[in-house]
């Protein structure tokens, strides 16, 4: 299954005036930027083919060695959307009954979670994310993969990025530990579940709470 590479071939690049790479850059920054985390979401269906061409952005995306270490699990099917949200549910209850410190759960009230998760059977569909440990050659060895969690959060941005250019809302989540969705799903054991992406529309009226972004200097040092 590994994509194999064949030579060398001139690069695709693209080159700007200065004005309109300035524009571009703010524009991006502008549309990005207005993308949320959402959790309430409507039901309405998403055409398969957005989310095909935004699974396409996101397997384009760098990778150890190229090794591509990512498998998206597209889950429109109701009763395994049911499956997922109870199986998400119990962890999570784990989780905000038991397993987190209370500066945790501090942290995150004003984000207003729970353990109740609707929008896992509301959305339209949910994308679980998983990460190949190690990979499947040709003739079924095993073939070592690179920077696996670095590959497969980088393809996770371009497939929210990718989503939210298309006018879809998006909620990463993560229920800990989240074995239960290699049961559900059929995935191998060498598949490990990264994160469940929530993908619809928002809502009508959705609200999202008022956090602040850190400034440039907050996050950036130049040196120059
Ligand atoms: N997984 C839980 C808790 C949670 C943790 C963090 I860090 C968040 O940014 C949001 C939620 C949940 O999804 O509710």
């Amino acid at each position: 299954m590994s994509e194999e590479t064949d030579g060398f071939i001139p690069l695709d690049a693209r080159r700007y005036e200065l004005e309109e790479m300035l524009q571009r850059a703010r524009e991006y920054q502008e549309e990005v930027a207005r993308r949320r985390s959402v959790r309430d979401f409507s039901a309405e269906p998403v055409p398969r083919e957005i989310i095909e061409h935004c699974l396409l952005a996101a397997g384009s995306a760098p990778s150890g060695a190229n090794r591509q270490p990512w498998h998206f699990c597209v889950v429109a099917d109701p009763d395994i959307k049911h499956q997922i949200r109870l199986g998400a549910e119990a962890e999570e209850r784990e989780f905000y009954q038991r397993r987190a410190p209370r500066d945790w759960l501090d942290t995150l009230a004003p984000l207003g979670t729970d353990a109740n998760k609707p929008f896992l059977e509301i959305a339209p569909y949910l994308i679980v994310i998983f990460a190949e440990k190690h990979s499947l050659d040709k003739h079924g060895k095993k073939q070592k993969n690179y920077y696996v969690p670095e590959s497969v959060g980088i393809a996770t941005g371009v497939l929210i990025s990718a989503l939210h250019h298309a006018g879809l809302a998006t909620l990463t989540h993560t229920p800990s530990p989240m074995k239960f969705l290699n049961r559900i799903l059929g995935r191998p054991e060498r598949e490990k579940p990264a994160m469940i992406l929530v993908v619809g529309y928002p809502a009508p009226g959705a609200q999202v709470p008022n956090i602040k972004r850190k400034s440039l200097q907050g996050i950036a040092s130049f040196l120059d």
